[in-house]
């Protein structure tokens, strides 16, 4: 099933004279309502009459994290702030978070694009979509929900956690799709094994995983364990939130919805646009947004475009799965983490110093998380009450600042290596790579 034909199975042609009719509007709105853009094209010496094919958006400049966080809170938004009628947030890069408006159209786009995905999913008005992605500034949660409200399906907003009652729901409310990440479908899937569950006796039919990197592997497992068929939905807060693009039956790529986000892929290093199958970053601009539209935003992912014919019938263009970030941030158990945030947190205690090591790794398909730091000179890690003690008020502490528990463990000091030129602080083993 197709929730809209006519988008999603357009041919060419008409998908980029759409493109191009919605990419000179937006160029000129953004153009005339956000005066730092509009300074950026300024002094790249180019003005929205310039853009007369939709090759022409290579003269306009990038978006970055840096532009966002240089223009904290709302430097960014277009539309005006009566008619901003909602904000989510994702962390950034200098401890501010990343904060996107939405206008009444831009959510009944982002209705639009979920209820795409859903249906992409098997999913429709006699549905029940149980929403465990965490509800809140991140997108997840209500991004899943605008749309399983859009296609009609009876949505239970559960949240994220808690697995004993997501089975409970799972069985007694007969739900036919989970949304969560994927590490956290692991988890459930334990779960159900755990209480001697068969995935037969459930009603699912339909997985709706994504927020963070996995591999195929990992999708075979969650199918088994669930007992239902997983799809791959993507999406970044600065964009809209998740449903930018979502696989399908074929389960090779991601259908952009190109219609609102039209994407390019990039070399990190030249800035120059990279042909099909080619890997590269990922920069999209939005088309038809109002509140915070963007041009040429540089996502940090990398991966690359098909526009090789699908079989499930949708002509969109699809993107690889993400193979990894340029920047960075890590995602660990689906959370944004920056090494920054951590060592903000350490930089806080002085019974610490400011050297640390981050492990980041993979044990039965879920993330493990580990921190190494120094005590300060003079103190000992065999001074067992003093180190709980500590141990407490830093786990808190992280826990305050990243939303998800770090194993923590201290050393003397002097006993990391120093650097003598960049310090390496990050040791991320996780083989997230299929191929
Ligand atoms: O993670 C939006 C989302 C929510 C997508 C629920 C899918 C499902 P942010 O918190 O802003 O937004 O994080 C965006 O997460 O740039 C990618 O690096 C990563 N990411 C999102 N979806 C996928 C995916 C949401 N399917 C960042 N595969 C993005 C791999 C993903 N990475």
């Amino acid at each position: 099933m197709i929730w809209n034909k006519e988008m999603e199975c357009a041919d060419r042609e008409t998908m980029r004279a759409l493109q191009l009719e919605k990419l000179q509007k937006t160029v000129k709105y953004e153009y005339e309502n956000v005066a730092p853009y509009r300074k950026k094209m300024d002094d790249a010496g180019v003005k929205p009459e310039d853009i007369k094919t939709l090759e022409d958006i290579r003269k306009l400049p990038f978006t970055t994290k840096e532009d966002l966080a240089a223009n904290y809170p709302k430097g960014l938004f277009a539309a005006k702030d009566e008619d901003i009628v909602r904000v989510h947030a994702s962390s950034g890069t200098t401890g501010k978070p990343k904060i996107a408006g939405y206008t009444r159209g831009d959510l009944e786009i982002w209705g639009e694009c979920v209820a795409r995905a859903l249906t992409c999913a098997g999913q429709d008005k006699n549905s029940v979509i149980q929403i465990a992605y965490g509800y809140g500034l991140f997108t997840g949660g209500l991004g899943a929900h605008i749309g399983a409200e859009t296609i009609g399906a009876t949505t239970i907003p559960m949240s994220s956690g808690n697995t004993k009652k997501q089975i409970m729901f799972m069985k007694d409310m007969k739900s036919t799709a989970f949304c969560c990440t994927p590490s956290y479908a692991l988890t459930v899937a334990e779960g159900l094994a755990k209480e001697g569950v068969d995935p037969s006796e459930l009603s699912l039919q339909a997985g709706i995983f994504g927020a963070e990197p996995w591999t195929e592997g990992m999708r075979e497992n969650i199918e088994k364990g669930l007992g239902l068929k997983a799809y791959d939905i993507y999406g970044l807060t600065e964009i809209i939130g998740p449903g930018v693009s979502i696989s399908c039956d074929e389960h090779n790529g991601m259908h952009i919805q190109e219609d609102y986000f039209y994407p390019e892929i990039i070399d990190p290093e030249t800035l120059e646009p990279l042909p099909d199958g080619e890997i590269g970053e990922l920069v999209f601009t939005t088309l038809g947004k109002e509140g915070f539209p963007m041009i040429r935003y540089r996502t940090r992912d990398l991966c690359y475009l098909m526009r090789d014919k699908c079989a499930c019938g949708r002509t969109t263009v699809r993107m690889g799965k993400i193979l990894g970030r340029t920047d960075d941030m890590l995602i660990i158990r689906g959370v944004n983490v920056f090494p920054s945030q951590i060592e903000e947190v350490i930089s806080r205690f002085e019974e610490l110093t400011i050297n640390y090591m981050i492990y980041v790794g993979r044990e039965n398909n879920k993330d493990t998380f580990d921190l190494e730091v120094e005590l300060a000179p003079g103190l000992e890690i065999d001074d067992i009450g003093f180190v709980e003690n500590l141990r407490s008020r830093v786990d808190h502490a992280l826990r305050d600042m990243l939303g998800i528990g770090c194993k923590v463990k201290f050393l003397n000091a002097d006993t990391l290596p120093r650097s003598e030129g960049k310090a390496v602080r990050v040791k991320d083993t996780r083989k997230l790579h299929d191929k």
